[in-house]
């Protein structure tokens, strides 16, 4: 089975840069994956992308050298289990509060007799060879994201999780239900609190602590802190940033630091 790039990377102690998508399109995917990054995560939970745009952006991911990832919608099983069986080498699941809903998502990821996993590998045997279904368990990555309250609360529970790789700060959901108002950035004294409790508790149990960043900037101060693998913005706010800079260079203007999309 093709290996898992992301699990070497871990391994040497170096971060995982992560690019992510939220525009639907397989174009986008395939320009994304040639620029650097480690992995690329497909977003289904927020992004404006169905199954059947994943699927081709799956496709032209497996076209590079970036890892593929989604992102699931929830931890139902059966959306797990088709992108798995679409190709993706890593799952990141939304709204983890609980260790049974820690359980029960890598449950999902993982064949008998370690989880659930219906048999049917698909793509899966395209992009990770014949021997996929034997390796399978061991190669997919899973991180579950923490960002809310109670899955603060019981972080140390879900990294206790069997076969759990780690988990992804969603900064904005978590700084909303901790501070009132979401903020991927939020320097408020909870946020900060929140945030070092979960590097520290994951260099303690030797698991990846992941995390959204609004830019590579960002991403680099989340690194020094402690982080192993982010995500320096999305596709939307690259290009709205990309577009406002080059209008304002034409201009003879200041480059705007927020725009129409909010970021
Ligand atoms: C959040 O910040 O809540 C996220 O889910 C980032 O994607
Ligand atoms: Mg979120």
């Amino acid at each position: 089975m093709r290996l898992n790039n992301l699990k070497t990377i871990v391994s040497e102690n170096r971060p995982i840069i992560n690019g992510w998508l939220a525009i639907p399109s397989s174009y986008s995917a395939e320009i994304m994956g040639h620029q650097g990054y480690d992995a690329v995560t497909v977003d289904l939970q927020h992004g404006m992308i169905d199954f059947a745009s994943a699927l081709t952006m799956l496709q032209a991911l497996s076209a590079t050298p970036a890892v593929p990832l989604v992102r699931v919608a929830d931890d139902s099983p059966a959306q797990i289990m088709q992108v798995l069986d679409a190709g993706a080498y890593g799952v990141i699941c939304p709204m983890i509060s609980t260790p049974e809903q820690a359980r029960r998502f890598v449950s999902a990821c993982r064949y008998p007799p370690q989880g659930i996993r219906s048999f049917g590998p698909a793509r899966g045997l395209l992009y990770g060879g014949a021997d996929y279904p034997h390796h399978a368990n061991r190669e997919i990555l899973t991180l579950a994201m923490i960002e809310t309250r109670e899955g603060l609360a019981n972080i140390d529970a879900i990294l206790e999780t069997d076969g759990l790789d780690g988990v992804f700060i969603g900064p904005n959901d978590l700084s909303l239900t901790l501070t009132g108002a979401a903020s991927a950035e939020s320097t408020h004294p909870e946020m900060l609190s929140a945030i070092e409790l979960v590097v520290s508790h994951c260099r303690l149990k030797q698991k990846i602590a992941g995390i959204f960043c609004t830019s590579g900037a960002a991403a680099a101060n989340r690194i020094a802190q402690g982080f192993q693998f982010v995500t320096p913005a999305n596709d939307v706010m690259q290009l709205g940033r990309a577009s406002r800079e080059a209008i304002a260079l034409a201009r003879g203007n200041e480059i705007p630091t927020t725009g129409a999309s909010g970021y």
